[in-house]
């Protein structure tokens, strides 16, 4: 059986991580422009300033999909570089930059797949209260349909919000991410009720002002789990702790249900409700019908998993992992069972066709002394984890898997510390080398798996 013949081998990039060219082509400013401008807030005082350059450079960096073979590319948009307000006057060399960047992907042969957000919220918009207020929904639905209009003759493959756990999450209760504060839980859960407001209202004007019958979908992150064996009753344990209710409340975004389930079913997973209930915002029956605007696809980042099994009292636990578990160099386990019981898990509930929207690994890879760059160690991720990925092929709709990443980048307030790339760039001369492991992808798209 294997991988269908049309599954989708893709890459993954984001707007701020690789474009550059911050202030240049008239975009406006986002949260993240600000933010790194400070000291401590990002590793070394790296910024995205220059990034990956690849708002020059993109041509070359389709040559590069085109050498790999790839048959999708995932890019986001930023927001601020087509409406530097937010809303209102719409930048024309913005649309042009991403009118162009696709075009050169049609050209050669790669399928573009559009994120709308991740995580470029304009400064202006923050100014009015960012995703604290709900008009935000209706600023997001604007930007969404300028997006249908200008690209979604060439463009069918839409997602929505990337990884709103982390948006909303590392952004306000943690403070790891921009705009770096610590914010009450009430507003915590009233900023995220707007954003899955603002993806629903996004779905809708996608709909209504696309040029073709589109794909649309959602790209939410999480950690997964899988059972310890494959008896029914750790396969059980595992399902239950995958939409259960985080146990720390301070890191409440870091769940599935409460994200996926109101997107899905148009309510809110009740047992959330229960333990949330004296913060939540006021919901209404019409913010749900727009939240629960039907989508075609979808997406889920999987980066690792945690082991599960059903406990002596019919209680699902963690298996804690044994002393030197394999590990990424940004230190998250390696867990490629996640691929597997992921989707699975994810389809059997949501029961729409899904994407593997996001894996990946951070290695610590440097140019060798012959000029290359060998990551056998992503290479052994990479095949561990997408044979695990075939067997959930083999059981659920499983349309497509992008490598996060395309190339190496700006990894956040980690900065250029960490490379998670198929290419290798130089952030001095932005030289790009694809990897070893760029050729093994190469090797295993041309072979739909056929080398695993
Ligand atoms: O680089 C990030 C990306 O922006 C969102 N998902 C996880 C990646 C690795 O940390």
């Amino acid at each position: 059986m294997g991988f269908a013949k049309d599954f989708v081998w893709g890459a993954a990039t984001s707007a701020y991580q690789v474009e550059g060219a911050v202030n240049e082509g008239g975009k406006g400013k986002h949260i993240w422009d600000i933010y790194v401008k400070e000291p401590g807030h990002a590793y070394g005082g790296h910024t995205g300033d220059m990034a990956c350059d690849h708002y020059h450079r993109f041509k070359e960096d389709v040559a590069l999909m085109k050498e790999m073979g790839l048959k999708a590319y995932r890019f986001s948009i930023d927001w601020s570089r087509v409406l530097p307000a937010g809303t209102g006057r719409v930048n024309e060399e913005g649309i042009k930059f991403y009118s162009d960047l696709v075009d050169c992907l049609i050209e050669s042969g790669i399928e573009p797949y559009v994120t709308l957000f991740h995580w470029e919220l304009p400064y202006e918009i923050y100014k009015r209260g960012g995703w604290l207020n709900p008009d935000i929904a209706e600023w997001f639905g604007e930007y969404a349909k300028i997006i249908a209009e200008r690209l979604s003759d060439r463009v069918s493959h839409y997602f929505t919000l990337n990884e709103p756990q982390c948006f909303i999450g590392l952004s306000y209760l943690t403070k790891e991410h921009a705009p770096g504060l610590k914010l009450p839980l009430n507003d915590t859960f009233l900023m995220s009720h707007n954003a899955l407001r603002a993806h629903g209202r996004a779905v809708q004007m996608l709909r209504e002002y696309g040029k073709q019958p589109l794909t649309i979908g959602y790209a939410p992150t999480a950690t997964m789990c899988y059972p310890e064996t494959d008896k029914s009753e750790d396969i059980e344990a595992a399902r239950q702790m995958l939409f259960s209710v985080p146990q720390d409340i301070n890191n409440w975004t870091w769940n599935v249900a409460w994200w996926s389930d109101p997107v899905i079913f148009g309510h809110y997973p009740e047992e959330f409700v229960k333990s949330y209930e004296s913060y939540l915002p006021e919901i209404t029956d019409e913010d749900m019908k727009i939240i629960s605007e039907p989508i075609d696809v979808y997406g889920q980042n999987i980066y690792n998993g945690k082991c599960v099994r059903m406990g002596e009292g019919g209680k699902p636990e963690i298996v804690e992992r044994y002393e030197g578990f394999p590990k990424t160099a940004i230190d998250w386990p390696v867990t490629p069972e996640c691929l597997h019981w992921g989707p699975r898990f994810l389809y059997e509930r949501y029961k729409k066709p899904i994407y593997i929207t996001e894996n990946g690994m951070s290695c610590h890879d440097m140019v060798s002394s012959d000029g290359k760059v060998h990551d056998p160690n992503r290479i052994d991720f990479m095949a561990g984890y997408i044979k695990e990925l075939r067997k959930a092929a083999e059981e659920v709709d499983l349309r497509g898997y992008f490598h996060w990443s395309l190339m190496d980048n700006f990894e956040w307030a980690k900065g250029y510390s960490e490379r998670f790339g198929l290419i290798y760039v130089n952030f001095k001369t932005q030289e790009r080398i694809m990897k070893d492991s760029a050729y093994w992808y190469a090797d295993m798209i041309k072979t739909n798996g056929g080398n695993l």
